[in-house]
């Protein structure tokens, strides 16, 4: 089978550069098309350069890198320095890009590719807030049926909140872009926090890829040893959740996931519960389904395609 186009859209994030990363060295499975970057878990001029860094990391530089959204629709942004460091990649020391952004804006960039390739065949992957693709399927909404999937990192039900007690933060930080994804008739695949709170970056996780001793190997486990200190301390679990590269695994090995195709809304209006994901999971409405919303993940699984993959970098 030809390996499967996508566009990773990203905040980066420790784990968006896991993500990528894992793409990177699927070529196999996974043709990166290109990566759009937006505003997040940093702010866009760092998440435009994390993006970067990670493809000269993996000695993908070949791979064009736009610059999309610097704020949210109608909100100002709001960031994570607390969980990801200041510059978001916080933990290795990585040189700064030599490689330029490509020229033209990340929205465009998926307006026009999606134009030019048949219908079907382009895979959206976004691992942070929704803005670039809701701004896209706003400015062009003849794009929408031609995408094959938006396979995203984002909400959560059984686990409700990380940056609010009832929202988790890609979907908090643009509400009303995750609404008009939600609602725009794509086919989605959400790798919620019930998810992503399985796949945790344990100490023993982590020497697997530092045992790897290769300079890929050496700068993820720099990476996820920094992510965990935080996350240790906020759960009380044994490691960090790996959110991110829980999309990029599921377009290489679908069978590690299992969840219910089930209707999905997104709250815009109440103060308290702003960008809940409100998961219809026990199907006690008659909203018609509009996600794949995942539940479980095979981790043990995913951690040694992960290690394994990464060995190729
Ligand atoms: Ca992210």
């Amino acid at each position: 089978m030809a390996p499967r186009k996508i566009i990773i859209d990203t905040d980066p994030g420790q784990d968006d550069a896991v993500a990528i990363l894992l793409a990177l060295a699927s070529p196999e499975e996974i043709e990166v098309l290109g990566i759009t970057a937006v505003a997040g878990n940093v702010p866009l001029e760092l998440t435009a350069k994390n993006a970067r860094i990670v493809c000269e990391l993996a000695g993908h530089t070949h791979i064009p890198v736009y610059a999309g959204c610097d704020t949210p629709m109608k909100r100002p942004l709001v960031t994570a320095e607390h969980v990801h460091g200041k510059t978001g990649l916080d933990g290795p020391l990585l040189p700064d890009p030599e490689m330029p952004l490509a020229d033209g804006h990340a929205v465009d960039f998926i307006i026009d590719t999606l134009r030019a390739h048949e219908p079907g065949t382009v895979t959206i992957c976004p691992l942070g807030p929704l803005t670039n693709i809701a701004t896209a399927f706003q400015k062009a909404p003849d794009i929408i049926d031609k995408v094959q999937e938006v396979v995203l990192m984002g909400g959560a039900y059984f686990e409700v909140g990380n940056i609010t007690p009832a929202a988790e933060f890609n979907i908090y930080v643009d509400p009303e872009a995750a609404e008009i994804v939600f609602k725009s008739g794509a086919h989605i695949v959400v790798m919620p926090l019930d998810v992503t709170h399985d796949a945790l970056v344990t100490p023993h996780r982590i020497d697997a890829f530092r045992a790897l001793d290769s300079k890929v190997g050496h700068a993820v486990a720099e990476m996820t040893d920094f992510f965990e200190r935080f996350d240790k301390e906020k759960y009380g679990s044994e490691g960090a959740p790996l959110h991110d590269p829980c999309v990029t695994a599921y377009l290489i090995r679908p069978e590690l996931f299992s969840g219910r195709h089930i209707n999905v809304e997104i709250e815009t209006q109440s103060e308290l519960t702003l960008g809940m994901t409100v998961a219809d999971w026990w199907r006690v409405t008659d909203r018609a389904p509009n996600a794949m919303f995942m539940g479980d993940v095979d981790a043990a699984g995913f951690f040694d395609l992960l290690t394994e993959r990464l060995a190729r970098l």
